[in-house]
């Protein structure tokens, strides 16, 4: 491939060159330009198919979609690496993992190195890190912070905060963090203009609901995905994942059939289960709302006595209730954002963000979790309401990486070379849409580890993904998302493939040198 060919991926103009187009485009008479806040609000695992404003077939989310309904909504938005710890350091960053080092969850990240937060509190604006964090190493680049250790809790949790104490606070934590985030805009530095990251826990495994979200969906019953009973047929690395709803999904701790007796075991993490539904992590109201809900479930259960189909099936709608209810509670409060931001007049003036830090699985593969470069998992939401700018829908190809770049073309600071991601202000703002990308980079590491998906890189183009997976597996996968939306049909190798095949890897090649992924040395694409 030609230099001048390779630039299929970008000719995108810089910061520096949009503000230059724009300042000279039109010659009425600017209005004064109030600096735009931010607010980004990134939960955990939340996937696109429970956002009514991409997917209607299992619950309404009203306040989520409000942002997009004012705004726009990415119709193909992606990660870089489909895990919670490497997905926020490329977001922070604008960098792929290999760049910004926090390839796994098992890492610390090095939060000397460049973010776009520290950038905008070098030019000025005040910034605000509430909730779940997930980087080992204390936030940097902020002038607020308060965070979930690790992962967090639901009931009760404990905070981090910026004097290195730890407080626990009563209540449940998608309130509680957006509390804490209204209570800092309402107190903020009002000379400044600000960037608030709101980051839930919700909906992360365990899928805890509220107390007052229990009752919900008790009476619905979803159907199950076509590829529920997948056989991973073609697909090695399908076939060694642990990550079944039937054989790896816990009775007691993921479904909280926690009996006192003890008498419901499938050895996954019980112990954690019992410590967290009967210990003493919640206070009593909370305890007794929660047997209330659950005692009767688990009586029933145990009479029932499911097995096969029946069991893994019942497993699917337990799960599919208990992470709905804990979304209705993530739509509910950022109704409560949306409305503070609305009375303090502050809507004019704010670009809103609603994004995961991956997507996840809802059944599909017989799934739950994440990690594979498989769509449900590499999608993320993103819905982006920036006053003034564009409604509708934008389908270029975006990944957490331009999050960095965008926000801080927004403020009008020039994105940082090390930056691999692009700004998408321009499609934000419904301009003429620059030259974008043709093909995203996926590069997943987290190997040997819970849930066993190995370790992979891939390219996705608009219609074809091509997928390598290595370490202690050496397996490719080629799927045609036109043909094969729901990728059963792994067409590697299969004749007819060949010239498709051959662009995949050439631009794959190609995607490994631009971004300049050592990879790329131990293993080369032939
Ligand atoms: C925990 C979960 C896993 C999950 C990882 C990563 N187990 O380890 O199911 O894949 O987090 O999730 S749990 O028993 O602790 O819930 S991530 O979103 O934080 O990356
Ligand atoms: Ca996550």
């Amino acid at each position: 491939m030609s230099k001048l060919t390779s630039t299929l991926l970008y000719s995108l103009t810089g910061a520096a060159a949009i503000a230059s187009l724009s300042s000279c485009k039109s010659n009425k008479q600017a209005e004064p330009q109030k600096p735009m806040n931010v607010i980004y609000i990134m939960s955990d695992d939340h996937s696109y198919q429970t956002i009514s404003a991409y997917d209607q077939r299992y619950i309404h989310t009203p306040n989520i979609d409000r942002i997009g309904n004012e705004g726009v909504r990415f119709t193909n938005s992606f990660v870089a690496n489909s895990i919670s710890g490497p997905s926020r350091a490329c977001m922070l960053t604008g960098k792929h993992s290999h760049a910004n080092g926090f390839i796994n969850n098992s890492t610390t990240f090095n939060g000397d190195q460049l973010t776009f937060p520290k950038l905008l509190q070098q030019n000025g604006y005040q910034t605000a890190m509430i909730g779940k964090w997930h980087l080992v190493s204390d936030p940097q680049g902020f002038d607020y912070w308060e965070i979930l250790p690790g992962q967090g809790d639901y009931y009760n949790p404990t905070f981090i905060q910026m004097n290195g104490e730890k407080i626990q606070e009563e209540g449940y934590a998608t309130n509680i963090i957006t509390d804490k985030a209204i209570n800092w805009i309402e107190n903020r530095d009002e000379s400044k203009p600000f960037c608030m990251l709101l980051h839930h826990k919700a909906p992360h495994r365990t899928w805890m609901p509220d107390t007052c979200d229990l009752e919900l969906f008790a009476d619905k019953t979803f159907p199950l995905p076509e590829n529920f009973y997948d056989n991973y047929e073609g697909r090695l690395a399908a076939q060694k994942q642990e990550m079944s709803i039937a054989k790896n999904m816990g009775l007691v701790y993921d479904l909280k059939m926690a009996d006192k007796e003890k008498e419901i075991s499938d050895g996954i993490y019980e112990y954690w289960g019992h410590e967290m539904y009967n210990g003493n992590r919640m206070n009593p109201a909370q305890k007794a709302a929660w047997d209330a809900h659950y005692a009767p479930i688990i009586e029933k259960f145990k009479k029932d006595k499911l097995t096969g189909k029946a069991l893994a099936e019942w497993k699917f709608q337990q799960y599919m209730r208990d992470y709905l209810r804990v979304i209705t509670s993530v739509d509910r409060n950022i109704g409560r954002v949306l409305d503070y931001l609305e009375e303090k007049g502050l809507l004019e003036n704010t670009m809103i963000v609603y994004t995961s830090d991956q997507g996840f699985y809802m059944g599909e593969h017989g799934w739950f979790d994440k990690r594979f470069m498989y769509e449900e998992s590499f999608r993320t939401p993103l819905l982006v309401r920036l006053p003034g700018g564009k409604k509708g829908d934008v389908a270029q190809l975006v990944q957490n990486i331009d999050y960095g770049p965008t926000i801080l073309d927004l403020a009008g600071i020039e994105k940082p070379e090390e930056m691999h991601g692009e700004s998408f202000l321009p499609l934000l703002k419904g301009e003429e849409a620059p030259e974008w990308r043709n093909s995203l980079y996926y590069h997943f590491y987290e190997y040997p580890a819970e849930h066993a998906v190995c370790r992979h890189f891939g390219v996705r183009t608009d219609r074809y993904k091509l997928i390598h997976f290595y370490n202690d597996i050496d397996s490719w996968e080629l799927f045609d998302l036109q043909e094969d939306p729901s990728e059963m049909n792994n067409l590697y190798g299969k004749p007819g493939t060949e010239e498709i095949t051959k662009e995949l890897k050439a631009e794959l090649k190609r995607l490994q040198e631009y971004y300049d992924d050592p990879i790329r040395k131990e293993f080369v694409i032939e």
